[in-house]
């Protein structure tokens, strides 16, 4: 670029400009919305510092980011698709290299190759509350662009992999405590870039190449990280290579970028790196729907009906958010309990850090207000209704709401299961209704189905959306069946596991096979924690219409006519004592018996088997949701399984992981498990086109 042309700010290409401001030669990057190094990011940067080189009359070189923040990593749309130069560690060590100083401005979330760039500057400089981070691990890979080796090199060997395996950013006080960033400011990237650049020539803000800091060598924090993550986490891929990355600190710094480049390919061909990557973009998809673009409406007070661990969850995310919450019941003793909860979460939100003492006393004194009487609820903009699952209470209950809540406010149900069309047709106004199905406990379970009912205006569907952001919550849309999206397929796949444990799997082996495929918890410990009597009344209340070729186990019935119902009675297929949970005798015993009853003679099952049967019987259900247009795209029941169901977030959700196994085999297990039971296992038509096609669940998330 000729020198005569940089008065004023100037373009390198669509995305980088330079400005010459005396001696200091600016760089600018502009890439809405994050500001993520794509590949017209880095070519432009090293364009503009390879001009500014050249320079006789630039002395240093500033760098910032326009916008909400600076670099938040490398663009991770890029993966998988061919590189192209300049790669990110190159244009690192192109800047580390740079004869003339380079001062770099972190703010808004500097993250990944954003502070990658940041730490091969000769300087940084954050804004006070800048987020500072390397959560690549969080995607299944290591911070590939010098990030393993330089922040060890200025932050330690301990700090360097506590961040690095852990994916969480710090904040600018703990990133200047550690070295990890010079200074701290404020006001505007440019002009603290300007005066940054100013202090670097003085000498007050000190220059360093990282590159050249020798990393002490620390033992002991790379065993104890190695002990930890064995045992927390074992399953997956790249922590492990994190630490490997780290430990090669004490190479110089092009060899120990080798090594980090090494770990880097081999994380980048994991399966895990695609699930991971997979569940973050799902995360974002889910708010692409169809009502996006209606005005949502405003929502300043919340009312909730029910002081039960539902309600009092659900009040409790609400009053977290700062929304002035009013909690109705039936009688007085109710709402003592349900205030109690309420204040219980509230000390668990205290003890996490999440909220103040002060915080929590004016919560309790002046957000949350309770009344015996539904008319409380006129003046609320919103109500949830989160009582027992009986229809007619429902209806009674939203008949009143439809008399006593302003015009313009929105009637909310969290059933789990029942008709939201019954329910808005108790009403005169069935465009104001709408499902809100949150997951237990509800003030910490991410997940929100945002059940759309027939008549459901639009922009109350984009307030449920709105409402979820306000309260940190993923909402995923479901149209109306029994279940919805997610309680749907569940119920499904749970009968895969109960026709295993009737033909000879134990519970323990079920979970112990389900544990290994990467889920928290197996089925049988979810029952148990659920409540068996929840399933019990669901399963009274489907006995009628249960068609006679079903095949029915009565097992967990049979367990709950003691009383047992799980780990709240302290025994259900567990006992829940102080010597910890274990398989429960009794119920074995009720296993046996009806094997016994029904003429089976138990068989063995294999851990794959239990996983094959288990994962099939979900993405046959998942694929008949997606053809009834319950869910909208595949990528919709992959973000609600990860986020209300415990599903392994490496391995991306059940509609990704039915893409790792195809479809075609997916075909041919159905049909080879049909020959016991053809009723249960049919193949859905979608997933037998899409093998005779060879069309993915990826490829329809991508046509949207
Ligand atoms: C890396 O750096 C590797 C290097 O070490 C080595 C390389 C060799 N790329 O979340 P939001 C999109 S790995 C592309 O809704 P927020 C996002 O999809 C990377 N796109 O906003 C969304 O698009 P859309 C390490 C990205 O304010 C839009 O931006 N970095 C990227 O709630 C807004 O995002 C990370 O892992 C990206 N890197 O949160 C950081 N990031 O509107 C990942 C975002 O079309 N990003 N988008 O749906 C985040 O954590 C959050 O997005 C962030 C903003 C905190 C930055």
């Amino acid at each position: 670029m000729p020198s005569d042309t940089l008065a004023g700010a100037n373009a390198v290409n669509d995305v980088v400009s330079i400005e010459i401001i005396g001696k200091i030669g600016l760089i600018a990057l502009d890439n809405p919305p994050v500001n993520a190094a794509s590949h017209a990011v880095r070519s432009g940067l090293w364009q503009a510092v390879e001009t500014l080189q050249q320079r006789v009359d630039v002395e240093v070189i500033a760098l910032y980011g326009k916008g909400r923040t600076f670099i938040a990593g490398a663009d991770i749309r890029e993966f998988g698709k061919p590189p192209q130069d300049p790669w990110l560690p190159e244009l690192c060590n192109f800047i580390e290299d740079s004869e003339k100083p380079i001062v770099c401005v972190l703010h808004g979330t500097t993250l990944g190759g954003g502070l990658e760039v940041a730490l091969s500057c000769h300087a940084r400089v954050a804004l006070k509350g800048t987020k500072v981070g390397l959560p690549e691990v969080t995607l299944g890979i290591l911070p590939g662009a010098g990030g393993t080796q330089r922040a060890p090199r200025l932050a330690g060997v301990a700090f360097a992999l506590e961040m690095i395996t852990s994916g969480k950013p710090v904040s600018t006080q703990d990133a200047l405590e550690n070295g990890l960033i010079d200074r701290i400011a404020e006001g505007d990237p440019r002009e603290v870039a300007l005066s940054a650049a100013e202090d670097l020539v003085s000498g007050t803000l000190p220059r360093r190449k990282t590159g050249e800091i020798e990393a002490a060598p620390d033992q002991a924090a790379l065993e104890a990280m190695r002990a930890k993550l064995a045992k927390t986490q074992a399953q997956l891929f790249s922590p492990h290579k994190c630490v490997d990355a780290v430990a090669a600190c004490h190479l110089p710094i092009k060899e120990g970028m080798a090594e980090e480049r090494r770990l880097y390919n081999a994380c980048m061909d994991s399966p895990q790196r695609a699930g991971l990557i997979h569940a973050f973009f799902s995360e974002r998809a889910v708010a692409k729907v169809p009502e996006a673009s209606a005005e949502p409406r405003d929502i300043q007070a919340i009312g909730v009906i029910g002081g039960g661990t539902m309600g009092s969850g659900i009040a409790t995310a609400a009053l977290l958010a700062g929304l002035p919450v009013t909690l109705t019941e039936r009688d007085q003793a109710g709402l003592d309990r349900g205030t109690d909860t309420i204040a219980k979460n509230l000390d668990g939100a205290v003890k996490r850090g999440k909220l103040s003492t002060d915080g929590r006393e004016e919560i309790l004194s002046s957000k949350l207000s309770t009344s015996t009487d539904l008319t409380a609820l006129s003046d609320v903009d919103l109500v949830i209704e989160a009582v027992f699952e009986e229809m007619s209470v429902k209806r009674e209950i939203f008949g009143t709401l439809d008399k006593v809540c302003k015009q313009g406010a929105v009637l909310a149900s969290n059933t789990s299961y029942l008709d939201i069309n019954d329910i808005a047709a108790t009403t005169s106004r069935p465009a104001d209704v709408i499902g809100l199905h949150f997951f237990s406990p509800a003030h910490v379970m991410r997940l929100l189905e945002v059940v759309v009912a027939d008549k459901t205006a639009p922009e109350v569907v984009a307030t449920g959306f709105a409402l979820a952001k306000k309260l940190k919550k993923i909402a995923v849309r479901s149209g109306v069946c029994d279940g919805f999206i997610g309680n749907r397929i569940m119920t499904f796949y749970k009968k895969a596991a109960d026709y295993m444990m009737m033909d000879g799997a134990s519970p323990e082996e079920i979970d112990t096979a389900m544990r290994g495929f990467g889920f928290a918890m197996g089925p049988y410990q979810v029952a148990d924690l659920a409540g068996l009597d929840i399933s019990w009344a669901a399963n009274k209340r489907r006995a009628a219409t249960r068609p006679a070729e079903e095949r029915y186990i009565p097992i967990a019935d049979r367990i709950c006519e003691n009383g047992w119902f799980g780990r709240k009675t302290g025994q259900g297929f567990y006992i829940y004592d102080d010597e910890g949970p274990r398989p429960n005798p009794d119920a074995l015993a009720i296993i046996d018996a009806e094997r016994e009853k029904a003429g089976v003679r138990p068989r063995s099952f294999t851990p794959e088997e239990i996983v094959s049967r288990f994962m099939t019987a979900m993405i046959a259900e998942g694929t008949r949701v997606l053809e009834e247009g319950i869910a909208l795209r595949p990528i919709d029941i992959d973000a609600v399984f990860l986020n209300g169901y415990g599903f392994p977030r490496f391995r991306g959700g059940p509609m990704h992981t039915a893409d790792v196994i195809g479809a075609a085999d997916l075909v041919r297990r159905i049909e080879d498990y049909a020959k016991e039971d053809g009723y249960y296992w049919k193949v859905p038509e979608l997933l037998r086109k899409m093998a005779a096609s060879g069309e993915t669940f990826a490829e329809m998330n991508a046509r949207g």
